[in-house]
């Protein structure tokens, strides 16, 4: 695992060096670089290779979607959305460069990652590199990520159109789960690998991304500032809908473990040192049944 992370961070570097007009590149660089757990584009490559595809095809498509999940922290952070001051340990994109720079490097990294993909997945056909982008462009806007902050900021507001329980996982399936899925998905594409296969891996990727959110949860809610390397304890002080605040600690508590053993049925079968190092991480502070 350390070492797919150092192989994603040269990569990122390499992809996007620093050039005119250099205060884009250096915001967008900025939080890019910052130490992040690199999970999802390892979830990548760690399913094209269990799937037997070869992973440096696939490097391009992994480091993209990193670069979506940096360009949804900027924006997250901004003092319109969730207006926070730190992140990965370090002042947020917005404190360092301006909040104007730091729309403008989110945007410049959402259309930057396509290009990537386009431009240096040359180990891909054609017919892979189109579904990829259409995965991409579905999973990053309206029928992803957005909805899924869209509805988070309404619930926020008050604005509830369904059920509390509902309205949470439909917020996490789509602000959190989504570009798990996304990462696993488009491995699975690089390695030719049939619907089926796709699906199994989805699932895997939904039940994942819940299981993080609660952790995220639980965490912002026990852990301190220098364990997570940004605010905690905001969801509390804020009555926002969460895990913790809806079922209540042991309850979310019980659920991770549940998501967390459904995962490990679903992917014990490939033998992968990676995902099990993922999974045991994750259930480290909290625990699991497996
Ligand atoms: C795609 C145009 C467009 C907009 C994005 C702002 C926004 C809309 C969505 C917010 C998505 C978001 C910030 C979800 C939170 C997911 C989450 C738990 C992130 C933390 O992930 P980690 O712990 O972070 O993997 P590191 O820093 O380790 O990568």
């Amino acid at each position: 695992m350390k070492e797919l992370i150092e192989l994603v961070d040269k990569h990122l570097d390499e992809y996007l060096p620093v050039c005119y007009p250099e205060d884009i590149f250096k915001a967008m660089k900025y939080t890019l670089m910052l130490p992040g757990k690199r999970l999802r584009p390892v979830m990548c490559l760690e399913t094209a290779r269990i799937l037997g595809g070869d992973m440096t095809n696939v490097m391009p498509a992994a480091c993209a979607i990193e670069m979506l999940h940096v360009q949804s922290l900027i924006h997250d952070d901004l003092p319109c959305m969730d207006n926070d001051d730190f992140r990965r340990g370090k002042p947020s994109n917005h404190k360092v460069f301006g909040e104007a720079n730091a729309v403008l490097a989110g945007d410049a990294l959402l259309t930057f990652a396509p290009q990537l993909i386009i431009e240096k997945s040359t180990g891909l056909n054609p017919e892979q590199i189109l579904k990829i982008l259409h995965e991409y462009t579905k999973f990053a806007g309206a029928y992803g990520l957005i909805a899924g902050q869209v509805v988070d900021i309404e619930s926020e507001g008050g604005k509830f159109v369904k059920s509390p329980e509902e309205t949470l996982d439909f917020i996490h399936l789509n602000k959190t789960a989504v570009l798990f899925r996304l990462a696993v998905r488009i491995g699975a594409i690089a390695a030719n690998a049939d619907e089926k296969t796709i699906e199994e891996f989805d699932n895997f990727a939904k039940k994942f991304g819940l299981a993080f959110q609660i952790y995220d949860d639980i965490m912002d809610e026990i852990s301190t500032f220098e364990e997570l390397g940004k605010t905690t304890g905001k969801d509390k002080n804020s009555g926002k809908l969460t895990y913790v605040s809806l079922y209540g600690l042991e309850e979310a508590e019980n659920k991770f473990r549940n998501l967390i053993k459904e995962c490990y049925g679903i992917i014990e079968k490939y033998h992968s040192k990676v995902f099990e190092e993922i999974l045991k991480k994750l259930s480290d502070r909290i625990g699991s049944d497996k």
